[in-house]
């Protein structure tokens, strides 16, 4: 590291104890809201200003952990972590520090896709490559990011709702009897784009019925709340489409406070022993998992938060000058309560269902 870089970091070492400070952290272990936080830096390491958007869901939390469990300073990394706590205006201002620190390459997981045009061009003028996490940006000119790394958020959408075409058609359920409500990720965001635009073309495709899409920001409380709302509105809600499991566990709630059962029994002639059925995506949260093996979610479509060594190898390679692909996919399971439906096949590629039991 240059002379400069020493400077700059010694200046980001001074940004980040006036924010710690400020923040009320540097009491005892980090605080869950620390604005930044700093593993202790090193003049020769590489350094990393990684920009998460919250801690909202279990997806979230498990992201940020795996980012953080590979930028570590034994193999020659110093990490900037911001929590934006669900706030671009927070997001924005942590990338505006990360370019005054000069550090070496900035990583981004957007909370919404657009409003990002002028930060990005600030750090293509400061020479920093960005790199996207999990969400995406819409961006005017598209070489304002070096590449995406993260889920096809449409096609977990496909696999989610062809399974459900799949498994409807298993108990004899016509299309017409499919009453669907959408509960939304975080309004904007490239998760709620991909999995909303899924479904409504799915349902088009298949003439479901979808009742209502109402946001519930990926959050259990708000899934809860939303799924009271709609229920009490429709009482022929037989699929509840949760864009995460977060929302999932609040919907199953809302499913079980009105005497109601969450499962895959939707065509039960005994209306009193007919279940509402819960999809969802994600699959990281141990009792989202749970939920499947008890069939109280019947479908899980995994979105992995298992991003760390997919960044560190595009920024090793790209040390190396090697450029990498625009858009680095991670594979991704599908998974259910029931063995009605063994694979998915969405554009003539295949995709097992993997079976969870107690
Ligand atoms: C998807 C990610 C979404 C998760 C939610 O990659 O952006 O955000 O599905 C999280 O759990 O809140």
């Amino acid at each position: 590291m240059n002379g400069s870089g020493i400077k700059s970091i010694l200046s980001s070492i001074l940004i980040i104890s006036i924010l710690f400070a400020a923040a009320g952290c540097g009491k005892g272990p980090a605080a869950a809201n620390d604005v930044f936080s700093v593993e202790e830096p090193d003049n020769d390491s590489t350094v990393i200003g990684f920009s998460q958007l919250g801690a909202e869901s279990d997806y979230r939390s498990a992201n940020s952990e795996s980012i953080k469990n590979v930028f570590i300073r034994s193999m020659g990394y110093t990490l900037l972590f911001q929590d934006g706590q669900q706030k671009q205006s927070n997001q924005i201002s942590a990338i505006r520090k990360f370019i005054q620190s000069d550090v070496d390459y900035i990583l981004l997981s957007p909370v919404t896709e657009s409003g990002w045009d002028t930060v990005l061009m600030e750090a293509k003028d400061a020479d920093i490559p960005v790199i996207l996490v999990d969400r995406t940006v819409e961006v005017e000119d598209d070489d304002l990011y070096l590449c995406h790394v993260g889920s096809d958020f449409f096609l977990e959408a496909q696999k989610a709702c062809e399974w459900l075409k799949a498994y409807t058609d298993s108990i004899g359920m016509e299309s017409g009897d499919v009453h669907i409500v959408d509960l939304q990720g975080t309004l904007g965001s490239s998760a709620q784009i991909g999995r909303t635009l899924g479904l409504k073309m799915a349902a088009a495709k298949y003439g479901w019925d979808v009742k209502e899409e109402v946001v519930a920001d990926f959050t259990q409380a708000k899934g809860r709340e939303v799924m009271r709302q709609l229920y009490s509105k429709y009482k022929d809600i037989n699929v509840v489409y949760c864009e995460n499991d977060n929302e999932a566990l609040g919907a199953i709630e809302a499913i079980e406070s009105a005497g109601r059962r969450a499962g895959s029994d939707i065509n039960n002639r005994n209306i009193l022993k007919r279940s509402i059925m819960v999809m969802s995506f994600d699959g990281v949260s141990p009792e989202a998992i749970d939920m499947v093996k008890q069939d109280k979610i019947s479908c899980i479509v995994e979105c992995n938060p298992d991003l760390g060594p997919y960044v560190r190898d595009i920024i090793d390679k790209y040390e190396e000058g090697e450029y990498p692909p625009r858009d680095i996919y991670v594979d991704e399971k599908i998974y259910s309560s029931s063995d009605r439906v063994k694979s998915v096949s969405v554009n003539d590629v295949f995709y097992d269902v993997t079976v969870l039991e107690e």
